[in-house]
């Protein structure tokens, strides 16, 4: 491309992007915390491209990535006033809001990331989603989140007793606080955007998370042990204010609740190749991958876990069901 051509090209395409957001009668500002391009913000901005041809340029969503619109705890309260429209969060951080997301966030709950599809893409998953509109919100879909594994800035952790005595930060769940002490670690409940300086400078020796989220927080700069005991396959959850909601017709509603589900398969893709990708990455960048570790001791440490957490009958149902999902 020459360019005059390529300008003109440029030109077009801004002229056609001022139309069509002319055209947006309403514009969903949904909020992530990871930084553009991950994703969980593309699958978002899918859904929007989708909502935008689909409702003839009047429903747009704008997604605010990077935390610009704070950090998860917050803009999850955000989204029950209506001070945001869309918000793209772990289920983690629902727990202590929202009884049924706890099943969810139970470690070694999932087998596998294919189980974990059955269980959220089957009546399970309908009815977590449900229980959100209890909580003026309304669950939409569910994206990936990969499993999450340990990593810190100390030592190799090749089994539970290496994680005796360490601070490890956890999103803020007490059932994350309740995991770290059973595998014998002080728990640190942070906000995500906190933990990069809490590593650099020793408040806490480590975290947890899956691939993109330790490559794309630059997390393995600071802590370059990962060990791969898989602890938790969390699912990601984008939520809707129940106040926009509210404000749609029946027919625009459905169209969101479509443009959301139709997300789900693409983010899936682009959540397996993100995930490979940020694992070549890391292993390039010279973090310590510890891979074959026994996970067994960690799966009956949690036992405790789920006797406190898993209380009420509707719980002990659900996990029951879900571990009894193929
Ligand atoms: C990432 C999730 C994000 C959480 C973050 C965390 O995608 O929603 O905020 O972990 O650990 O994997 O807080």
């Amino acid at each position: 491309m020459t360019f005059t051509t390529s300008l003109t090209a440029a030109l077009l395409a801004s002229v056609a992007l001022a139309g069509s957001a002319l055209a947006c009668e309403t514009t969903l500002r949904s909020s992530d915390t990871h930084p553009d391009g991950y994703p969980t913000v593309e699958a978002v901005k899918h859904m929007g491209k989708l909502l935008e041809e689909r409702s003839a340029g009047r429903l747009c969503v704008e997604v605010f990535h990077s935390a610009q619109l704070g950090e998860e705890k917050d803009t999850i309260e955000q989204t029950r006033f209506g001070v945001i429209d869309l918000n793209r969060v772990s289920m983690g951080p629902f727990n202590n809001l929202i009884e049924e997301t706890k099943v969810v966030s139970l470690p070694y709950i999932f087998r596998s990331v294919d189980h974990m599809h059955k269980v959220m893409d089957g009546d399970i998953g309908a009815e977590i989603l449900e229980a959100f509109t209890a909580h003026d919100l309304v669950g939409l879909a569910f994206f990936d989140g990969g499993s999450r594994s340990f990593y810190n800035a100390k030592k190799p952790i090749e089994s539970m007793a290496d994680l005796a005595g360490m601070n490890m930060r956890v999103m803020q769940s007490d059932i994350f606080v309740d995991m770290m002490g059973a595998m014998g670690a002080n728990a640190t409940p942070l906000p995500y955007g906190e933990v990069y300086s809490a590593i650099q400078t020793g408040v806490i020796d480590g975290a947890e998370n899956n691939w993109p989220s330790y490559e794309s927080s630059g997390h393995f700069e600071v802590a370059g042990y990962y060990t791969m005991d898989e602890h938790l396959i969390v699912p990601e959850v984008l939520v809707m204010s129940k106040a926009a909601w509210d404000k749609l017709t029946p027919e625009d509603q459905a169209l969101v609740q479509q443009a959301a589900k139709d997300s789900v398969p693409v983010m899936r893709e682009m959540w397996a190749a993100r995930e490979k990708a940020s694992e070549e990455k890391v292993v390039a960048a010279g973090a310590t991958i510890i891979r074959d570790i026994d996970k067994t001791p960690f799966i009956e440490a949690m036992v405790p876990v789920y006797e406190k957490h898993v209380t009420t009958d509707t719980l002990k149902d659900l996990v029951a069901r879900i571990q009894a999902t193929e």
